[in-house]
């Protein structure tokens, strides 16, 4: 992209609202607008990043076996009197009525329409198990929206349901869900601790929130520091293996990691004291085990192996995927803006003219333009009669991982210059090897849909 054919708009000013720095730099940087309290347009390159993250997490929730499909924003009320949670869910649920005076909402969640949709179509055990997902717009009318996206109105939400004839298979699929989640955040750059929680208005017994560390963060949190040295790495998992992904939640999960609703100070206490950490997080997603919550009250029934009628057992999973784009930003900037995780970020790199109508300097940044695109690469391309100055800023403002500079200068020794937005570093190079180093960087992260 060419920035001067882009939509950017940019802000010099720190924005006066913005309380935290995801929000100011998501503004600054021409990401988002708000159009309403916790309502906001995805700008053009808010909206890269947000594709960017939902690619992920299509690819992970596939690789773990579960069938992606989409169900509406819009509700019917009679769904949620079933399973008794139209009082009881309380005025976040945006009610609305239809011209025909039939009570509708904007869902907050799916739980009942895809206990609908199963008990419809799915009438015996050989069906089981099922993980159907989708990726969707939801609506909670907050009482404080607040940091931008992080507590959005409107908000984008990854949220699985699993279908299970007993409760172990029901369990392994709550493993499986732990696992893949670890996988998903790590490769979006971020440390993400499965922790202990309180299940609120969904329900269950068993759930674990994912917490990213920052000092920002709206959930307080108690944790074993060891926790903090668990990574999930490239291992190969096999997500039918009941042991496997047993093993992987035991590990992740067996030291201390709570938030305050669950916090347990004795067990705490018993941690040896270097090792007590009492922070902030930012909750990112998570899983919960309710049982036969919603089949019992929706009758949603398979017919068993001994051809009597069983209610399913199930689980629902969810990633805040709108809300992932400030928390990974909350974990990756410095005073001059964000500094993307190269699995995320919204352009490979920056390439800066730094004397745009230099016949030899525009001709080695169409030339570099070109090569990186025909590598399937997603180059910005600041082609703008600006100062170098004013270049610079804007480059590490959005925060790309790489800059190639470009001026006459090193033209004439045959060179460009290769940055790192997140050392500063940078290196001299001929503009070939500057392609290959970012294409050789890039080779390692799955390349997907550059919009
Ligand atoms: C699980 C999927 C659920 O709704 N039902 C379907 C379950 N869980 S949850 O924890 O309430 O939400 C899942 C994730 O969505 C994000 N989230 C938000 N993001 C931005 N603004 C909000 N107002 C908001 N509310 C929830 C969180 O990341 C949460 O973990």
């Amino acid at each position: 992209m060419r920035l001067t054919r882009y939509f950017m708009p940019v802000l010099r000013e720190n924005p006066a609202e913005a309380q935290i720095v995801s929000h100011r730099l998501m503004l600054r940087a021409g990401m988002i607008k708000q159009n309403a309290a916790g309502i906001y347009s995805w700008l053009p390159l808010g909206f890269k990043v947000l594709r960017k993250l939902e690619n992920i997490v299509h690819e992970e929730q596939i690789r773990a076996g579960h069938v992606p499909m989409l169900m509406p924003t819009m509700q019917s009320a009679d769904l949620w009197r079933e399973s008794g949670r139209y009082d009881a869910y309380g005025p976040e649920m945006l009610r609305i009525r239809d011209r025909q005076d039939r009570d509708m909402l904007f869902g907050p969640t799916n739980e009942e329409m895809i206990t609908d949709i199963f008990r419809s179509h799915v009438s015996s055990y050989k069906d089981l198990p099922l993980t159907l997902y989708h990726i969707q717009w939801k609506f909670r009318d907050e009482m404080r929206p607040r940091f931008g996206v992080m507590r959005g109105r409107e908000f984008f939400m990854k949220d699985g349901y699993n279908f299970d004839l007993t409760k172990e298979d029901a369990l392994h699929a709550y493993n499986r869900h732990l696992v893949s989640y670890l996988r998903t955040y790590e490769r979006m750059g971020l440390q993400a601790i499965p922790m202990r929680a309180d299940s609120g208005p969904i329900g269950g017994d068993d759930t674990h929130e994912f917490l990213v560390l920052a000092d920002t963060g709206e959930s307080e949190v108690f944790y074993d520091s060891a926790v903090t040295d668990l990574t999930f790495g490239d291992r190969d998992i096999d997500y039918d293996s009941v042991a496997q992904c047993q093993g992987v939640m035991e590990e992740f999960t067996n030291l201390y990691a709570r938030t305050d609703e669950t916090h347990d100070q004795a067990l705490f206490d018993a941690i040896p004291a270097e090792r007590q950490r009492k922070a902030r997080g930012i909750e990112v997603g998570q899983i919960f085990y309710f049982g036969t919550k919603y089949s019992d009250a929706m009758g949603a029934k398979v017919q068993g192996p001994d051809g009597k009628p069983t209610a399913v057992h199930m689980g629902s999973h969810g990633i805040g995927v709108s809300r992932l784009v400030g928390a990974i930003i909350e974990a990756s900037h410095d005073d001059k803006g964000i500094i993307w995780p190269e699995g995320v970020t919204p352009f490979h790199c920056g390439i800066v003219n730094l004397k745009q109508g230099d016949m030899e300097a525009d001709a080695a940044c169409d030339a570099l333009y070109a090569s990186l695109r025909a590598l399937g690469l997603d180059p910005l391309y600041d082609d703008r009669k600006e100062r170098a100055g004013g270049k610079f800023a804007t480059m590490d403002l959005i925060g790309l991982p790489w800059r190639i500079t470009v001026g006459p200068r090193g033209l004439k020794n045959g060179v460009v210059e290769l940055t790192s937005r997140k050392s500063g570093e940078s290196v001299e190079m001929p503009p070939e090897q500057a392609v290959e180093k970012i294409a050789s960087i890039y080779a390692t992260h799955h390349v997907t849909g550059n919009l």
